[in-house]
């Protein structure tokens, strides 16, 4: 399918920052809604209830992160996954995301559109604007991960956001030990 990037992403270009529409196939994006209900999220400080798995993924999730790394998004098979959900007019503030994680972050959408914003950590005016449809992807690393912050816009209806990430060599080892620890 052809990808139209011109309506979906204003501003000015950032080297790392990329965006997939239509990454998710038929039906996938009410399967992933049909996962999330099954997992329990809890809510954050912000009112968004999350779900993250580090380490062990649930096998549902496992035809994502195959297909990312199938596809060279990722060059390990990806073993952080945040699964979040945005009630309406909730949104997240400008961050950057943690150092803890590997160089690609990618981030799927569910349900209503959202923009999301890219702003030189300078402090100059760079900034981009990319709207996030439902079965878009975004795809960051190299100076959208780490000279820009992100956030997204609020809006009227809800949305699901789906990050998938790596852990540093040295955050698996601490996860392996915690798991060995519990079982
Ligand atoms: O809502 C999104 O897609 C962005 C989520 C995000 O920035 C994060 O989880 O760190």
């Amino acid at each position: 399918m052809l990808e139209d990037f011109s309506a979906l992403i204003n501003g000015d270009p950032i080297e790392g920052f990329s965006l997939r529409q239509n990454w998710l196939r038929e039906g996938e994006a009410e399967d992933l809604k049909a996962i999330y209900r099954l997992l329990s999220a809890s809510r954050d400080g912000e009112g968004i209830l999350r779900r993250a798995f580090e380490g062990i993924l649930p096998a549902e999730l496992f035809p994502y992160t195959g297909r990312l790394l199938e596809q060279g998004i990722f060059p390990e098979c990806p073993d952080a996954i945040l699964f979040s959900l945005y009630p309406p007019g909730i949104s997240t503030g400008p961050h950057r995301d943690a150092p803890q994680y590997g160089e690609t972050i990618a981030g799927l959408s569910l349900g209503e559109t959202a923009t999301m914003i890219f702003e030189h950590i300078n402090g100059t005016r760079q900034r981009l604007t990319a709207h996030l449809p439902e079965g878009s992807l975004y795809i960051m690393r190299g100076e959208a991960r780490h000279q820009y912050t992100h956030r997204t816009t609020p809006i009227n209806g809800l949305r699901w956001s789906v990050t998938f990430r790596q852990l540093q060599p040295h955050m698996r080892m601490k996860k392996d030990v915690e798991w060995m620890r519990v079982h």
